[in-house]
């Protein structure tokens, strides 16, 4: 029997897997479910559901969610992917979603039938039929509560690594208990994505781990336990409803028999708690030990790095996590990612080589025309109310709107991660549009130093399945450091350097203040 080791990506618009064979340092097999072209009766886009009189509030479906783990197995399995082989089993989760379970969940987690689907099994067990998702923003008011009950943003920054931002779990929770107090009382248990999914597959309860536990605004980020004052400003009786918080190499238990029976999973395989997409993607990029950065061209634009202590945001726009090795993560997170350079690409008629083109014939810095892509309600910097800004640009301009989105991106990345500490001297790219290298050349321009790329542009599966490899051996007694257990996998890919053109960064260094500078201007005319 192999070393197999199986890691799963709940993310905002797909479930997707990666299986690894630790012996052989490689890839075995990997699977994904998109939840809105094989999952269509939940009629959502891309992965959510939007509420048509409050564009901010931003739902999934668990049960959707449930579907994708049936279907995600049973195409494994077609594959031929070895599942009796797996001997453990984590995963990463969306951050900050959170669900909502009644009285009695345990019971119906201790009874999978696998005569039935996991949708079917789990029935009647949501006091909230949707969850909320990282999306949604529609809660500072809840913020405003929280912040105003523990002393000023600041304070519970310093508490919980964030100032309360409005997709965290805490404000999402208070806003639920305020608006529908009814529901909130038949709410026995609330669980994060990561949590959830980890439940149903051990079949009981799971914890929170410190990665995902600092999405938040909950957890007492040095002590990695709930804090008093924060669940107290947060919602009643909260701490009665919320898992234990444990650290993320805790083995919750083995696999259920319903994935034994139905899916033909190893019936020994351990379940190890999963992680937020962040988190996992700190581990499937080999950042395991501090000062390392790496940026994820996903839905959202996430950029992070590592820590060895626990230092905050002064200006309170960036969070500080636990990382799953036991240190500290830094992360930024930028919301219009892939979703906004699509609407520019879409908005011209392009395709991917057309967009990449674009970039291509266009000059660094793109002769002083800026972008500000803020299609979505944007998390760094703040703000509420969308809207694309641009200054010197033609809309009408296809090629200069490419670059200007992407470098209003980068430049956005530089300016707001500079509290992390020192300039970073390499950089590793992952997510979707890391595939993309024009993508990443203005990337390293911006940024002055070197890009690498990763074969596995799925690292939030892949650190998902090094996680489950780690915490197994430490169950077993033979624990094995970190470096050794992600090495082979995490590997960049060998020639994907990217290098800095030194006269673009040049342009770059003044252009990033003039960027600032249109920014700080356009908040103030907003007034968000
Ligand atoms: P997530 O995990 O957040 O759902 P992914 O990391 O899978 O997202 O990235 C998906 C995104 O990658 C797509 O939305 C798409 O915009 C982007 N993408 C895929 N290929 C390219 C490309 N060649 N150039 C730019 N972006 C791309
Ligand atoms: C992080 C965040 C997003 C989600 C995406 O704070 O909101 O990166 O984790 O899944």
């Amino acid at each position: 029997m192999g070393d197999m080791f199986l890691g799963l990506d709940s993310s905002t618009q797909s479930l997707s897997a990666v299986l690894i064979d630790l012996a052989s340092r490689t890839v075995v097999g990997t699977g994904a479910v998109g939840f809105d072209e094989d999952l269509p009766s939940y009629g959502t886009t891309n992965g959510v559901v939007r509420d048509p009189d409050d564009p901010g509030t931003v739902h999934g479906h668990p049960k959707q969610w449930l579907d994708a783990l049936d279907l995600l197995f049973v195409r494994l399995r077609d594959q031929g992917a070895p599942l009796g082989e797996i001997r453990a089993i984590s995963g990463s989760g969306q951050q900050h979603g959170s669900v909502y379970l009644r009285h009695g969940i345990e019971e119906r987690l201790a009874a999978l039938d696998p005569a039935k689907g996991l949708a079917a099994n789990l029935d009647g067990v949501f006091s909230r039929a949707t969850a909320p998702v990282w999306m949604d923003s529609s809660t500072s008011a809840q913020c405003a509560e929280i912040a105003e009950a523990m002393g000023g943003p600041l304070a519970v920054a310093e508490a919980t690594g964030s100032v309360p931002f409005e997709r965290f779990t805490g404000p999402q929770i208070r806003k639920f208990s305020q608006q529908e107090p009814e529901a909130y009382r038949e709410t026995a248990r609330i669980a994060l994505v990561s949590s959830f999914m980890a439940s149903v597959l051990a079949g009981r309860l799971a914890p929170i781990d410190p990665g995902d536990g600092a999405g938040m605004n909950l957890m007492d980020i040095r002590t990695r336990d709930w804090h008093p004052e924060a669940l107290a400003a947060t919602a009643p009786d909260l701490q009665a409803r919320l898992p234990r918080l444990a650290p993320s190499w805790t083995v919750v238990d083995r696999v259920h028999r319903y994935f034994a029976v139905k899916h033909g999973v190893n019936p020994d395989a351990r379940v190890v708690a999963w992680s937020g997409d962040n988190p996992c993607s700190v581990i499937g990029l080999g950042l395991v030990e501090p000062g390392m950065t790496a940026i994820s061209l996903g839905t959202s634009d996430p950029c992070f790095g590592t820590m060895a202590e626990c230092r905050t945001d002064p200006r309170g726009e960036g969070h500080v996590f636990g990382s799953p090795t036991g240190d500290y993560m830094t992360l930024i997170c930028f919301k219009n990612g892939s979703l906004a350079r699509e609407r520019v690409r879409d908005a011209y008629g392009l395709d991917w080589a057309g967009f990449s083109a674009a970039l291509h014939d266009t000059p660094p810095g793109n002769e002083g025309r800026l972008m500000l892509p803020w299609f979505e309600p944007e998390i760094v910097p703040k703000v509420l109310r969308p809207g694309v800004h641009r200054f010197d640009l033609d809309e009408a301009d296809a090629a200069a709107n490419c670059r200007a989105v992407v470098e209003g991106q980068m430049m956005a990345m530089r300016n707001h991660s500079e509290w992390m500490g020192a300039r970073p001297q390499r950089v590793f790219a992952t997510g979707g549009a890391s595939a993309n290298p024009e993508i990443l050349q203005v990337m390293a321009d911006v940024m002055g130093c070197p890009v690498h790329r990763f074969e596995v542009s799925n690292s939030a599966a892949l650190g998902a399945a090094l996680r489950a490899a780690h915490a197994h051996f430490l169950a077993e007694g033979t624990e094995r450091p970190w470096p050794g257990v992600v090495a082979g996998f995490t590997d960049p890919v060998p020639g994907s350097e990217i290098r800095p053109r030194p006269e673009a960064t040049q342009v770059y260094d003044y252009l990033v203040m003039k960027h600032a500078q249109f920014e700080r201007d356009t908040l103030a005319r907003l007034g968000d």
